[in-house]
């Protein structure tokens, strides 16, 4: 199933072109920020823009998927409902068509014939991406396509996406906010476990040309499975500060963390190192990066899309994602394994994307030593 991975690689790459050019080319652009708004809110369309690119990348991604896999219709799952409903009152189910006019005939129709914005998006979704260098030769999966599921996040971070804020990224340093906070994510899951087996990131916003203007990506890989393990990064080596001894953690977190969690984790961690970044998707990529130690979340606000591709990339480093309350509940502080989040089954009891949140909060890590050092910190203070 090497060859899943490589198609994952190059549709998330078109997937990213998609995003790009949403805020590159200006009618699209003026669609995306109408949202921010919020009284001159996207009357034109029940939906917001927004939602449609979000929906436009998730199908393409499905459609490229079901088209090489067959046997994986009906086991791609993404955020996003394709149902659509237009200016007229009419519901339209936004998928990918055989040919571009066919695709940016259906996209006028849930763009109120605004014919200039459905070519352009159209356009993005039928070319061809970039040939990217996947460094995936000689990989071998011992994977067949009717035991794997699929979840996808068509662009994690959305606010930062449409902020639009450009950083310049420091090597080895972890930047709040901005536009590389946007991840396009898709991760493979067994349908008999829910582990999660391979998992792809791509960073649409990595690097601006200072001359030209224009962005270029970055993508990353994982796979973990029947003693495979192979990332397109290395695990990161002991902090030179040694950290990792008695220097103390560097943790990230959600800007809207509660504060006891915070106050519970001020004597585990360095100076400095409490740390705070914006989207679920790239919060796990510093743990995988490095950039950070764990990533603790205590509330139930993170979804199956948001967390099963990174989940693979940090198993193949060694690592993994746990559910935060089954890890603080368990009696001889963790086990790691009964822990570890699963991808393939919802919660009944729920309603709507709750059915699929990480309801138990969560615990990204590297290090298994780290893991306890944060759960044992956490223990009877939430
Ligand atoms: C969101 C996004 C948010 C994150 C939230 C995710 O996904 O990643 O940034 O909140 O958990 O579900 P926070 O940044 O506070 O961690 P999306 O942008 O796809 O809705
Ligand atoms: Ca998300």
């Amino acid at each position: 199933m090497a060859d899943l991975l490589r198609l994952l690689l190059r549709v998330a790459e078109k997937a990213a072109n998609v995003a790009r050019v949403c805020r590159q080319e200006a009618p699209l652009f003026q669609l995306l920020v109408q949202e921010k708004t919020g009284d001159d809110k996207n009357k034109k369309f029940v939906q917001d823009f927004k939602t449609l690119a979000d929906v436009v990348i998730q199908e393409m991604i499905r459609h490229d998927v079901g088209a090489q896999f067959p046997e994986m219709i009906g086991f791609i799952h993404g955020e996003e409902s394709n149902k659509f409903e237009n200016g007229l009152g009419e519901s339209v189910t936004v998928t990918v068509c055989v040919t571009e006019e066919q695709t940016a005939a259906l996209l006028a129709s849930v763009l109120d014939s605004d014919d200039t914005a459905a070519s352009l998006l159209a356009r993005a979704i039928h070319q061809d991406p970039a040939t990217i260098e996947t460094g995936t030769e000689g990989l071998s999966v011992p994977l067949s396509p009717s035991e794997l599921g699929i979840w996808i996040d068509p662009i994690d971070a959305t606010s930062q996406y449409i902020d639009g804020r450009e950083e310049v990224l420091e090597e080895g340093h972890l930047s709040p906010s901005g536009l590389h906070c946007a991840l396009v994510l898709i991760g493979v899951y067994l349908r008999s476990t829910g582990e999660p087996v391979m998992g792809v990131i791509n960073q649409p916003f990595n690097y601006k040309d200072p001359a030209g203007g224009g962005w270029t990506g970055k993508h990353f890989w994982g796979v973990s499975c029947g003693g495979v393990n192979s990332c397109s990064i290395s695990r990161p080596k002991d902090r030179p500060d040694g950290s990792k001894g008695g220097g103390g953690l560097s943790v990230v977190l959600s800007s809207s963390e509660k504060q006891v969690v915070k106050e519970a984790l001020v004597p585990l961690c360095g100076p400095d190192k409490l740390m705070y970044a914006s989207g679920a998707g790239y919060k796990i990529l510093c743990v995988i990066q490095g950039l950070a130690d764990v990533y603790v979340l205590s509330e139930g606000s993170t979804f199956k899309w948001d967390s099963c591709a990174p989940h693979a990339l940090l198993r193949a480093l060694g690592g993994g994602v746990v559910d935060l309350t089954k890890c603080l509940q368990s009696g001889a502080g963790t086990d790691g394994h009964r822990a570890e989040l699963v991808y393939h089954q919802p919660h009944t009891e729920s309603q709507g994307a709750d059915r699929w949140a990480n309801q138990g909060g969560l615990v990204a890590y590297l290090d298994c030593t780290l893991l306890h050092s944060v759960i044992g910190g956490l223990k009877g203070k939430l």
